[in-house]
């Protein structure tokens, strides 16, 4: 009767019924006690889910995505490894912030000739993100949706202390660097075998490794798959393969405060030891603003990013669309509206500084960086 919170109610709920004496006279009692218990339970369930939905609803860590999502990420330390001050550059948002620890996202916008890129400052990654201090479990799971992560590395300090930190807590959260995910698929079939098929003539070099790879399979707990192998692969890509946690993300380094004395020999080091792990290392400073005036255009050639514009009748539509850099008229089709897919005819691709300027061209067609495309429909 005393007890005020649920859980209160349900601990002494629970500590009465193993108390009472069983026998036919308490039966009653104990059943009705049970049934009572049942329902508080059920109450804090839901109480519990419901308190979680509105956490998360108005948890400042679930960020919507707008644009192309970059994340400025980097070490903890005071003073800060620059990321405020590159927010401020890029995005132009107040800068009362820089010099004060961030202790949740900041997130901007940053136009690069139309293109739309939401920079989001977030807090610094402490010792341990990964067991979830300082918001690491956050942190991580934001780092896990965006489309590109910036590593901001504070030229004036030890380079190496700060990048052991950020890859340790990355690796331990199953973060991969800038690799693709492995040539391989795996479907579960009902067939009871697992059956590997090599479909690449890459692949085919596997053939001798194929118990091993079964095994590794079975080890999972799966026994019926069908395992298809498209390209160069190991052991270990087929255990990663089979592993739904692993994220693949594209990451950048910024070497910051590019200005302070001695920082061109720490620059040096950056590249030198990790541009074999990271092909774009740029160097900034936020007193010069060196290295972000083409930001825009660094980070599409990394992401392999190419725009588009679509064109109806005379007007080019902005903004531009960004594709991957493979992509052909149907990616835009689609991309546009599955209608323009649907009922496609033909389509007419304007190229500037190239002898065609404008041909008629097919569904299948490849397009190049600043394509122009407009789409006739049979409707
Ligand atoms: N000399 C120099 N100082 C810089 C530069 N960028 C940032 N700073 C200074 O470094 C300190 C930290 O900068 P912030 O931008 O707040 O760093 P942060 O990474 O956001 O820090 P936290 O939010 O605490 O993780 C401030 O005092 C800045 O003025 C730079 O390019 N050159
Ligand atoms: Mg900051």
């Amino acid at each position: 009767m005393d007890a005020k919170s649920l859980e209160e109610k349900i601990k002494k709920l629970e500590e009465f019924i193993s108390l009472v004496p069983k026998h036919k006279a308490t039966e009653k009692i104990v059943a009705l006690n049970r049934t009572r218990l049942a329902k508080l339970k059920d109450e804090l369930e839901s109480d519990k889910k419901r308190q979680k939905k509105l956490s998360s609803r108005i948890s400042p860590f679930s960020i919507k995505s707008e644009g192309i999502q970059v994340l400025l990420i980097s070490d903890y330390n005071t003073p800060g490894a620059g990321k405020t001050t590159i927010f401020h550059y890029l995005t132009g948002a107040k800068c009362e912030n820089i010099g004060k620890f961030t202790p949740i996202p900041q997130i901007g916008i940053y136009k690069f000739e139309n293109i739309k890129f939401q920079i989001v400052d977030m807090p610094a990654l402490m010792k341990g993100a990964s067991k979830g201090v300082g918001h690491g479990l956050e942190i991580l799971s934001a780092i896990r949706s965006a489309d590109l992560i910036c590593i901001c590395i504070d030229l004036g300090r030890n380079i190496k202390k700060q990048m052991k930190l950020i890859l340790t807590e990355l690796n331990n959260a199953n973060i991969r660097i800038n690799t693709t995910p492995p040539p391989i698929d795996i479907e579960k079939t009902g067939s009871n075998k697992i059956q590997v098929l090599y479909l690449t003539e890459e692949a085919k070099k596997y053939l001798n490794q194929d118990e091993d790879i079964k095994l590794v399979v079975k080890e999972s707990g799966i026994h019926n798959a069908l395992v298809k192998i498209y390209g160069k692969i190991n052991l270990e890509m087929v255990s990663d393969a089979l592993n739904p946690s692993i994220a693949y993300k594209k990451i950048i380094l910024l070497g910051t405060k590019g200005d302070l004395p001695n920082t061109q020999n720490q620059f040096d080091l950056l590249k030198k030891k990790y541009e074999n792990k990271f092909p774009l290392i740029i160097g900034v400073s936020g007193i010069k603003d060196e290295g972000l005036i083409d930001f825009g255009k660094k980070i599409l050639n990394f992401l392999n990013k190419i725009k588009i514009f679509t064109k109806s009748g005379n007007i080019i539509a902005e903004p531009p669309l960004i594709v991957d850099n493979d992509s052909s008229v149907k990616d835009i089709a689609l991309k546009i509206h599955k209608s323009f897919y649907k009922y496609f005819k033909y389509a007419v691709v304007y190229r500037k500084d190239s002898q065609m300027k404008k041909k008629r061209v097919g569904i299948n067609y490849l397009l190049q960086n600043e394509d122009v495309v407009e789409i006739f429909t049979t409707v």
